[in-house]
């Protein structure tokens, strides 16, 4: 008598139903595993996070206090100047990033090849945003010609027109080192991954109140941020985005220090 047969492999039961879908779609509820094709913003970030993996990636962490900040923050939002524009921590924090970069261009270039470094001119640092089609980094140009007050505007309006799907071609390509302000949403730390062909990536953790001792070892309210920077370790040494951070953290620690950069 033959043994009996070996039961067949269980197979999981995949509906083959396969759709078209957009961000909003994800989060459908369906009785049956269902293949979704993805199209537009969703299949680019296939490509290029699949590309990013190629990036041999150095992670760099650090805390910056914003206390200073925050009080700065307080009093420049009910400036006229603003009027209708929201006026929120990136455009410092963008500004700074700028104003670092002047230091230390080799974080706002590109690898070609495997011996030459394309660094550029402009500043075009991009953000992530939580888009209604889901993660899109636009950016913002020449940030190294603009005041904090232009920054905010540019950021208002590219905001406005990503959360309305408008924004062109030329809002969406040509950044040259990027931020994720992840911490707009919650966590404090992240682990970014690099928008290739750019070198560098930041990642801003939530404001939060924590103690902290002074100078005098008193413990003191402070807000705290916590920053989380990726670099291409191909061509950024730990060393280098080490001191990058600090110079960076010494602009938002002492925003007053920005003034100094005013045009
Ligand atoms: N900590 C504490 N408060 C923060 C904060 C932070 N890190 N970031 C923003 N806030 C505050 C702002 O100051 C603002 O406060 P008010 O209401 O008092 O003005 C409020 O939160 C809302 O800010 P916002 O998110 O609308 O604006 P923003 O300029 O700070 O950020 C944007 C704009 C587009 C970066 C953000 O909306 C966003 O999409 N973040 C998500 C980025 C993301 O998805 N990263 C992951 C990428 S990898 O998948």
């Amino acid at each position: 008598r033959s043994p009996p047969a070996a039961p067949a492999p269980s197979q999981p039961q995949v509906s083959t139903m396969s759709k078209p879908v957009n961000q909003q779609q994800f989060d459908t509820a369906v009785g049956e595993d269902t293949v979704i094709i993805l199209q537009g913003i969703k299949k680019a970030m296939v490509k290029s996070m699949t590309e990013a993996l190629s990036i041999p990636h150095f992670g760099y962490y650090d805390e910056v206090n914003m206390t200073e900040l925050v009080k700065l923050r307080k009093e420049l939002k009910k400036s006229p100047m603003l009027g209708e524009v929201q006026f929120t921590y990136m455009p410092v924090m963008i500004k700074a990033t700028s104003l670092a970069l002047k230091d230390y261009p080799v974080l706002n270039s590109s690898l070609i090849g495997e011996d030459k470094v394309l660094q550029k001119a402009a500043h075009n640092i991009g953000f992530a945003m939580d888009s209604p089609d889901g993660l899109i980094v636009p950016n913002i140009k020449d940030v190294q010609n603009l005041s904090i007050l232009e920054i905010a505007i540019e950021l208002d309006r590219i905001v406005k027109l990503g959360q309305q799907r408008k924004l062109g071609q030329d809002d969406i390509t040509g950044g040259t080192f990027s931020l994720s302000n992840i911490g707009s949403i919650g966590g404090t730390y992240a682990k970014p991954v690099i928008l290739p062909p750019q070198a560098a990536i930041g990642a801003l953790g939530k404001i939060q109140a924590l103690p902290r001792y002074d100078e005098d070892d008193n413990l003191v309210k402070q807000y705290i941020m916590k920053v989380s920077w990726s670099a291409d370790h191909r061509i950024v040494e730990g060393a280098l985005m080490a001191r990058f951070s600090n110079l960076w953290r010494s602009y938002l620690e002492n925003p007053s220090t920005l003034i100094l950069h005013m045009k």
